[in-house]
């Protein structure tokens, strides 16, 4: 793991100094069986938690040297990471353009700094429910955590006070809500992975089921 944390950090560098290659975006942007949206829809468990910036909170721990809960203000003075990528949901609707921002997942990584034996993550909501990704996902150099959507606060519809942005993934890898992440030896099954959703969720190859 240590390599590819390496890797990971060099490419956010690069990324952060405005020195990196500007991704080729395939021609074709829309992945198979998928169809263009404008709406911004929302999906959720039928529970929406109002969490008040006062008394949000973002545990992060597990197999980390340095275990933290994040407040709001915490978590607002960490380095402000943005990113515009494209959202792809399973029920075949994809949104282009979205502008994102928040904190990196990366300056999470760096701040509670996973231990060599740590290869997943598991992520879980102020609404109960949970996903899971590798580490080395979560360490895409367009991964964050989001507190905001094309310049407005991100609306409690969507996640706010904040969610999790994996643009690679189908967009349940990705919490609304986020309460907790833990670092994992690992893999453990999310809400959706356990009820037959893919545990790699691509896009690109209709990875829908298991
Ligand atoms: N906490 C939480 N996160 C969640 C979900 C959920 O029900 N609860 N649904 C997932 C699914 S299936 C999708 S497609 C996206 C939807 O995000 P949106 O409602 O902002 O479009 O959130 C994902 N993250
Ligand atoms: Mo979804």
């Amino acid at each position: 793991m240590k390599e590819a944390y390496i890797a990971a950090k060099e490419r956010w560098a690069r990324k952060m100094a405005g020195t990196a290659k500007l991704e080729v975006r395939s021609t074709d942007r829309l992945p198979p069986g998928q169809r263009q949206v404008h709406n911004f829809p929302v999906l959720d468990l039928g529970v929406k938690p109002e969490v008040p910036t006062d008394r949000w909170e973002l545990r992060i721990g597990g197999l980390v040297e340095n275990p933290v809960s994040l407040s709001w203000q915490d978590f607002l003075a960490l380095p402000r990471f943005r990113d515009t990528s494209d959202f792809h949901c399973v029920t075949t609707w994809s949104q282009f353009d979205m502008q994102w921002e928040g904190v990196a997942f990366f300056t999470l990584a760096d701040l509670v700094k996973p231990k060599p034996n740590a290869s997943h993550v598991f992520f879980k909501s102020y609404d109960g429910y949970s996903t899971n990704n590798p580490l080395e996902v979560c360490l895409d150099d367009d991964v964050l955590i989001a507190h905001s959507w094309n310049g407005q606060p991100l609306a409690v519809d969507h996640g706010g006070p904040a969610r999790v942005i994996i643009p690679k993934k189908y967009a349940w890898k990705g919490a609304k809500w986020i309460r907790e992440i833990t670092f994992m030896d690992r893999d453990i099954l999310g809400f959706w992975e356990l009820r037959g959703y893919s545990n790699t969720a691509d896009p690109w190859t209709e990875d829908r089921h298991s």
